[in-house]
């Protein structure tokens, strides 16, 4: 086991994350090309690289899911998980977390990638996942290079402690020098950086920026702390041991820098992980496993289109392998059908896992992503609950052949399967299948999947507001169904008392029927006919809070029925409404939108635009710089509401909403509204 001093051994499994573009999959296939598990590297512009090689990421030219890919490096195999920087894909990289024993961060030195960078590492924050930055594209860096700290640490809440500074010919940034090695390497192209000497004015600023790293790093270690405020110099391996503990501890976040398009800094960045980060053995402590049974952690899933389904799992203890039947909390996950070996999309058959590695088992049916299984009794406890973040948008979709419909189905529970963060909701009352997720990209690439995979072509549209109607006065009003044709004649007569009732009241039946004038038999065929009317009102929609009193009626002794009085009942609502001052209801919802504060004034006048009603700000509590904005707004409004308010918060901003209350909406709004209805029911 790892201990101060000792370098972690054993397999590893690193995820790469950060902003959207920032570079993780580039960086995923330079540290392929440099551990020499592809031959040339791939570049995500030529659309070769290892990472994000499904036809949607290809496509769309971003990594839509994570992508796997198992390499060495001196000996010790990495997995590296690439996950998508986008917020809208954001759940496939939170589920696999809990399984890694560290977090690469990829960033940039731009200011406005900042509040993406903090969700990000809000995430491993919250989760406790060792982490360390990866300052990418340093040869685009220009002098501001020399304010990482001042732009970046507002993102962090653990200190960030730079590790290595850069070296300059000219303006352009050609090598670095280690701050815990006391070391100058200079860059070359797509090999490994050379050493050089260390001296004059770099030699100057490496004596300050080490004093600055030791002064962190001092923080969290006494010793150190006297070391420095007596002028000891501190012996290198205690520098060591304490950026390996401090990173492990996740009390700071160490920055390294490189290119990755030209694979520089990539061996120093492999060097740290190797030497600093942590192993299966601390990541198995993080997460509590206890026991002797071996146990994995499924970290993402897949159904490939030749059928198999395909669960990436991490072993964390004990030894797994074909045959194994796996335990998931709610039972049965399968029997292990194969083992395989990732890199990007292609899997070959390997051996048994082993603690710390990261595989794909083959054909567990029932296991999902974020599960922990376990081989034989007792089962562990679940070792990580990731919930979805709630939805934000929605679209409606239909098979355009209708023969796919049932195949519609079972699709989108594997799609689900593979992404929960994706869920759909069955709308009876306008017959629609709706899917609710993260944004436009990841529903779009939902639908494509659909067709790619599935081999089903759906259209998709605007989900169908759920609308009412109601009325502002009452009326008495007579309804008589009466038929005499030939023989057996139908009669049915019924006077009702409408009224219209307080908001949220519904429909409420009654009746005082006096001397038998309408039959107690027929009152609840009455009711139905009553009930069956309300469905569509004089403007198209559901009638609500509504009252309607059965007050006196008569019958026929032959020719009545309990048809005949439905039809009365029906009768006396389509006749009687119109005159009621029908009124549209429309839901409005109580909103809640979390925003950099910069973007809170922007959310104001987005939210008078789609008539919104600000109720309130206040400041997003345990997040620096951030507001929270509480509104009311209606549900047409909300459809699209967040590709507006990610714009304005270059991405970063989202809300959860959940229904408040129907209010009356007239004027022309309601008036397209309705004749939208008419035409549609034409
Ligand atoms: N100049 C420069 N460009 C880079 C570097 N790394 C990545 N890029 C480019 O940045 C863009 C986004 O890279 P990608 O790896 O897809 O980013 P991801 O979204 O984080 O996976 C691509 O056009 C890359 O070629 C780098 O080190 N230097
Ligand atoms: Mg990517």
């Amino acid at each position: 086991m790892a201990q101060n001093g000792t370098r972690a051994t054993g397999p590893r499994c690193i995820a790469l994350v950060g902003p959207f573009q920032s570079g993780k999959t580039t960086l995923l296939e330079a540290i392929l090309a440099r551990t020499g598990a592809v031959q040339r590297q791939g570049t995500v512009d030529a659309g070769n690289t290892v990472g994000d090689a499904s036809k949607e990421a290809r496509h769309h030219q971003m990594s839509v899911e994570i992508s796997v890919a198992t390499t060495e490096f001196m000996g010790d195999a990495y997995t590296i998980l690439d996950c998508p920087g986008s917020i809208e894909f954001v759940h496939d990289m939170r589920a696999a977390l809990p399984a890694v024993d560290a977090a690469v961060v990829v960033c940039e030195l731009d200011e406005k990638k900042v509040p993406q960078l903090q969700l990000i590492l809000r995430e491993l924050e919250e989760q406790k996942i060792p982490r360390l930055l990866f300052l990418n594209k340093i040869d685009k860096a220009d002098s501001t290079i020399h304010d990482v700290l001042r732009v970046l640490q507002p993102a962090s809440r653990s200190k960030l402690l730079l590790r290595q500074i850069p070296t300059f010919s000219g303006d352009i940034v050609n090598g670095f020098v280690d701050l815990a090695l006391e070391r100058a390497f200079v860059y070359k192209e797509h090999s490994p950086s050379e050493v050089i000497p260390l001296e004059g004015d770099a030699l100057d600023r490496e004596k300050t920026a080490r004093f600055s790293m030791l002064e962190t790093l001092a923080d969290h270690d006494d010793e150190l702390m006297e070391q420095l405020l007596e002028d000891i110099q501190p012996p290198r391996d205690k520098v060591f041991d304490d950026l390996s503990r401090e990173l492990r501890e996740s009390l700071v976040c160490p920055v390294l820098f490189g290119s990755a398009t030209r694979t520089n800094g990539v061996r120093r960045l492999m060097k740290a992980l190797r030497h600093e980060a942590p192993g299966v053995a601390e990541t198995v402590k993080r997460l509590g496993v206890k026991g002797s049974n071996p146990v994995a952690y499924v970290l993402k899933t897949v159904n490939t289109s030749h059928g198999g389904k395909m669960s990436v799992a991490r072993v964390l203890t004990g030894k797994i392998g074909d045959g194994a039947t796996l335990q998931g909390p709610e039972g049965e996950a399968g029997r292990v059908a194969a083992v395989f070996k990732l890199v990007g999309q292609h899997g070959e058959k390997r051996g048994p896992a082993e603690a710390g590695e990261t595989v794909a088992f083959g054909k567990l049916d029932h296991a999902k992503t974020g599960e922990t299984l376990t081989e034989g009794q007792p089962v562990h406890a679940p070792l990580a609950k990731v919930a979805p973040h709630a939805p934000v948008l929605s679209i409606a979709v239909v098979a355009k052949e209708r023969k796919d419909d049932v195949k519609l189905g079972q699709a989108l529970a594997k799609l689900l399967d593979e992404d929960p963060s994706i869920s759909v909701v069955h709308n009876a009352e306008a017959h629609e299948v709706v899917l609710w997720g993260q944004g436009e990209m990841q529903l779009r690439v939902a639908t494509e999947r659909l067709a790619d995979r599935f081999g089903i072509a759906t259209a998709s549209h605007k989900p169908t507001v759920g609308y009412r109607e109601t009325i502002k006065k009452g009326i008495v009003q007579r309804g008589r169904h009466k038929k005499q044709s030939g023989g057996h004649g139908q009669y049915g007569d019924v006077v009702l008392d409408i009224k219209p009732l307080p908001r949220g009241s519904g429909f409420v039946f009654a009746e005082e029927i006096k001397g038998g004038v309408v039959p107690r038999n027929y009152i609840p065929s009455v009711e139905e006919g009553v009930q069956d009317a309300l469905k569509h009102g004089p403007l198209g929609f559901p009638v609500v809070d509504i009252a309607a009193k059965l007050i006196d009626g008569s019958y026929h002794t032959v020719d009545s029925s309990d048809m005949a009085f439905q039809l009365a009942g029906r009768l006396a609502i389509h006749e009687g409404l119109p005159q009621c001052q029908p009124v549209l209801l429309e839901p409005i919802y109580q909103v809640e939108i979390v925003c950099p504060s910069e973007a809170t004034a922007k959310m104001n006048a987005l939210m008078s635009g789609r008539r919104g009603q600000i109720l309130g700000f206040d400041t997003r509590e345990g997040w620096d710089g951030w507001d929270i904005v509480r509104v009311q707004m209606p549900e047409s409004e909300i459809g699209d509401l967040i590709v507006e308010v990610r714009s304005a918060t270059a991405g970063v901003g989202s809300f959860t909403f959940k229904f408040d209350h129907m209010a009356e909406l007239s004027g022309r709004t309601a008036d397209q509204i309705v004749a939208a209805r008419r035409s549609a029911a034409a």
